[in-house]
């Protein structure tokens, strides 16, 4: 039998990415992630509808920066960098702090105080970063990156560094293979908006390639605190639950603009109701479980499913950019009604259980 391990996406997609024969990849088997269609969803909201879900919460780190990740560090190492920097709501540091590792070099990591999901933090301080809290927010946070890497030897792995989008256009190639053509719709949470651009890139690129014959609307999601791109300008304190997408200066403002006007698609916002009530009707109806950001893609298109700008009949695919394995808190604070009992140890306690909480 002939050996087919999968080595990462650099690997799989490498005429397509800017890496050189020799160059060492730092990877940890990123991508080739589920793409997972909805049973349950389009009946429930009574609409006909092909829905699929990209599940980026199975990469190594549990979100999609993996994709963006080993390309960066990648670049970083062949560089001769010994140090990467970030400044994150969570994911972003935990792909660095694990490429990092991987690459047996130095990552820092800047997060807000307090504002970034247990797993997350767990994952920055497990895979040995050097954690830096700041008592300010992502946006504060990506500043002082920028200042400090024109002053110290670091190399930034946020979205602004190309390569970051390099990688995370990979998703897009995934899914036209899978479906065998884009889909009609590609809706995604927005924070920096590095993954919208990075998709539609990728996107462009297999059309380019003769690999698809369409390019689908690009439709972008944030959470109503932390709006700027319903406000149309920058937002100074931004707020919600999601806090992954807590973010109120993106970093590809323009180009989100761009994709949005080439796409033909839009943005739009939700609240922190809807979107946690998004993350609850995917786990218990879909049995797939995802942060709080990401269930603003599925949120956002089942709004406009409803309301008809999205027409029945469509092909659309959302992202679950992290796993909603990263914010425990956020999922037991919001499940007060599951039923949890606490029994004895005893034959008779379970047995009423089962008979008292038998489904129909
Ligand atoms: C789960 O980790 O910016 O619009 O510092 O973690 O490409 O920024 C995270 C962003 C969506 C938004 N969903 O993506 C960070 C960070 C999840 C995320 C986004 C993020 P972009």
């Amino acid at each position: 039998m002939s050996s087919k391990r999968y080595t990462g996406l650099i690997d799989k997609y490498r005429d397509y990415l800017p890496v050189h024969d020799d160059t060492r990849l730092i990877s940890l088997g990123e991508g080739q992630t589920p793409l997972i269609r909805l049973n349950n969803v389009p009946r429930i909201i009574g609409k006909d509808v092909d829905i699929y879900v990209k599940y980026e919460g199975l990469n190594p780190t549990g979100s999609f920066k993996d994709r963006g990740m080993t390309m960066a560090v990648t670049k970083a190492v062949e560089e001769g960098s010994k140090a990467i920097i970030c400044a994150s709501t969570g994911n972003t540091s935990a792909a660095a702090a694990a490429y990092a590792a991987r690459a047996g070099i130095t990552a820092f990591v800047l997060i807000p105080e307090g504002k970034i999901a247990m797993g997350k933090l767990a994952q920055a301080m497990m895979y040995g970063a050097v954690t830096l809290q700041i008592r300010g927010n992502f946006d504060e946070g990506m500043q002082l990156v920028k200042e400090v890497a024109e002053e110290a030897p670091v190399t930034i792995v946020n979205s602004i560094n190309p390569f970051r989008l390099q990688g995370q256009k990979t998703a897009a190639f995934e899914i036209v293979e899978e479906l065998g053509a884009a889909p009609d719709y590609h809706c995604l949470p927005v924070g920096n908006a590095g993954n919208i651009t990075a998709h539609w890139m990728g996107y462009s690129e297999y059309l380019k390639a003769g690999l698809a014959n369409t390019r689908p609307k690009m439709i972008g999601y944030q959470a109503a605190g932390s709006a700027p791109f319903m406000r149309g300008h920058m937002v100074d304190k931004p707020e919600t639950i999601a806090t992954a997408i807590r973010i109120g200066h993106p970093q590809s403002w323009d180009k989100a603009w761009n994709v949005q006007k080439e796409s033909g698609g839009w943005f739009d916002e939700l609240t922190d109701d809807e979107i946690l009530q998004t993350q609850r009707l995917l786990a218990q109806h879909e049995g797939v479980f995802c942060e709080p950001a990401s269930a603003a893609s599925l949120g956002g298109a089942i709004r406009d499913v409803k309301n008809g700008k999205i027409p029945e009949g469509s092909k659309i695919v959302c992202t679950l950019t992290g796993n909603g394995l990263k914010d425990p808190d956020t999922a037991i604070g919001q499940c007060k009604n599951a039923v949890m009992l606490t029994i004895d140890a005893k034959l008779g306690a379970v047995k009423d259980s089962i008979l008292k909480n038998m489904a129909g």
